[in-house]
C-alpha cells in the first residue's frame, strides 16, 4: 500500500493529491493514507503536507528501499519481492539463505552496506556505503547445472545495456566476468549454484556496480583497477533507477535463458566483449600458451586461436588476458 502512496505523490509532482482523494483512490481510510506518508517521510522522503492541499512529494531520498525500488519497475518476474538491508555481511548469503526457504524466483537482495563482500575464489568486493549497488537476485531457471554460466553472461550483457540507457556510457565485457570503463572494473559477478545432477534448484547472481564512488571512496590498493559511473562521467546517479533498469534488462535475457535461446545472449556478449582479439596468456597445469581470444562458449570458455595453430578453449582462473587492463 506504501508504494501505491508513493506512485500516487510521483504522478503528482507539481501539485497537491489530498487526502481524500488518496483515501479513495486506493480504498483505504485517511488515517491508513497518513501512516503511510509518516512512514516515507522517515524513509527520508521530503513530503509537504498540507491541511488544506494534501500532500506533495518534493524530494526522494538517496536511499535503496524497496517501494522506490518497486515503483514503476516493469518486470514480471524479477523484483516482485525486493529485500533492502542498510548493512549485512553479503546479499549473496542472504539470498542463499532466503532461496533455501523457497523464496520466490526472482527475489532481489540488496545492501547500502556489505561486511563481508564476496568476490570469486575468495576474493573480497570492497562494498563502500550508500554508493553503489550490492544486489542478488535468486533465480530458478530450468537449466541443467552444466549450463549455469550462461546466466553470469546474461548479467554482463544487462549490465552493460543499464549503463548504457541511464549514462549513456558505453562498458564493455571483460572476460569471463567483469564490466570495464575506461580500462577499470565498474561492475562484477558472482554466480553461485545449488543444484543435483540434473536440474539447478537455484542461481543466486550476485551484482556489484560502483555508482558514485569518488576514486577516495575505494581502498587505496584498488584505485587504479577500480572506478565508478560517476568517475567516469561526472555526473551522479539514482541507484534505484539503474536497478530498475537493471532488472528490466536483465528480464528478457532470463527469459532467453528458459526458452534453451542462449545463442541470442552470446551474441549480444560478443558485440560487448573487450577481450575477443586481443592476445592473451594460458596457463593450465604448468604450461603456458599464448593467442588470440576468439570465441566464448555458452557454458562461459574462452576459445582461444594459440600461436602453435591450434585452438583451445579454456576456463576462467586459467588465463591472463595482457594489453586489456593493467591487472587480470
Ligand atoms: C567479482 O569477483 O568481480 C564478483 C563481485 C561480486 C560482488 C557482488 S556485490 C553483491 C553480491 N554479494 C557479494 O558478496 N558479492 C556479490 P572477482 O572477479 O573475483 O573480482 C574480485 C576482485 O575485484 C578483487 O580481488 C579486487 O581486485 C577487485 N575489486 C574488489 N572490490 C571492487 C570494487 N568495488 N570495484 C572494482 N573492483 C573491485
Amino acid at each position: 500500500m506504501k508504494e501505491k502512496v508513493l506512485a500516487q505523490l510521483k504522478h503528482n509532482t507539481d501539485g497537491y493529491v489530498s487526502g481524500e482523494a488518496l483515501s479513495e483512490l486506493l480504498g483505504v481510510s485517511r488515517t491508513a493514507v497518513w501512516k503511510h506518508i509518516k512512514e516515507l517521510k522517515n524513509e527520508g522522503y521530503g513530503i509537504e503536507s498540507s491541511s488544506k492541499k494534501g500532500y506533495r512529494l518534493q524530494t526522494v531520498p538517496d536511499a535503496l528501499h524497496a517501494c522506490e525500488i518497486r515503483s514503476g519497475l516493469a518486470t514480471e518476474v524479477l523484483g516482485r519481492k525486493v529485500l533492502c538491508f542498510d548493512s549485512i555481511d553479503s546479499t549473496n548469503n542472504h539470498a542463499k539463505k532466503v532461496a533455501l526457504e523457497g523464496c520466490e524466483d526472482g527475489t532481489v537482495v540488496i545492501a547500502e552496506v556489505q561486511t563481508a563482500g564476496r568476490g570469486r575464489m575468495g576474493r573480497t568486493w570492497a562494498s563502500a556505503g550508500k554508493k553503489g549497488i550490492w544486489m542478488s537476485v535468486v533465480l530458478r531457471p530450468t537449466l541443467p547445472p552444466e549450463e549455469i554460466q550462461v546466466i553470469t553472461l546474461a548479467a554482463a550483457v544487462a549490465v552493460v545495456r543499464t549503463i548504457r540507457r541511464v549514462t549513456g556510457i558505453s562498458a564493455g565485457i571483460k572476460w569471463p566476468n567483469d564490466i570495464i570503463l575506461d580500462g577499470r572494473k565498474v561492475c562484477g559477478i558472482l554466480t553461485e549454484m545449488s543444484a543435483d545432477m540434473e536440474q539447478v534448484s537455484f542461481i543466486v547472481l550476485g551484482m556489484g556496480m560502483n555508482v558514485n564512488h569518488t576514486e577516495e571512496d575505494f581502498p587505496e590498493e584498488l584505485r587504479h583497477l577500480a572506478t565508478s559511473l560517476a568517475a567516469c562521467s561526472g555526473g551522479t546517479y539514482d541507484r534505484c533507477e539503474l536497478v530498475r533498469v537493471l532488472l528490466e534488462e536483465l528480464e528478457p535475457l532470463y527469459k532467453s535463458v528458459n526458452r534453451g535461446a542462449a545463442e541470442e545472449i552470446i551474441q549480444a556478449w560478443r558485440e560487448y566483449s573487450v577481450t575477443l582479439g586481443r592476445q592473451i596468456k594460458a596457463s593450465v597445469r604448468n604450461m603456458e600458451y599464448t593467442g588470440t581470444a576468439a570465441d566464448i562458449t555458452k557454458d562461459g570458455r574462452l576459445v582461444v586461436d594459440c600461436t602453435d595453430g591450434q585452438r583451445r578453449e579454456f576456463i576462467s582462473g586459467e588465463v591472463m588476458i595482457r594489453g586489456i587492463l593493467g591487472y587480470s
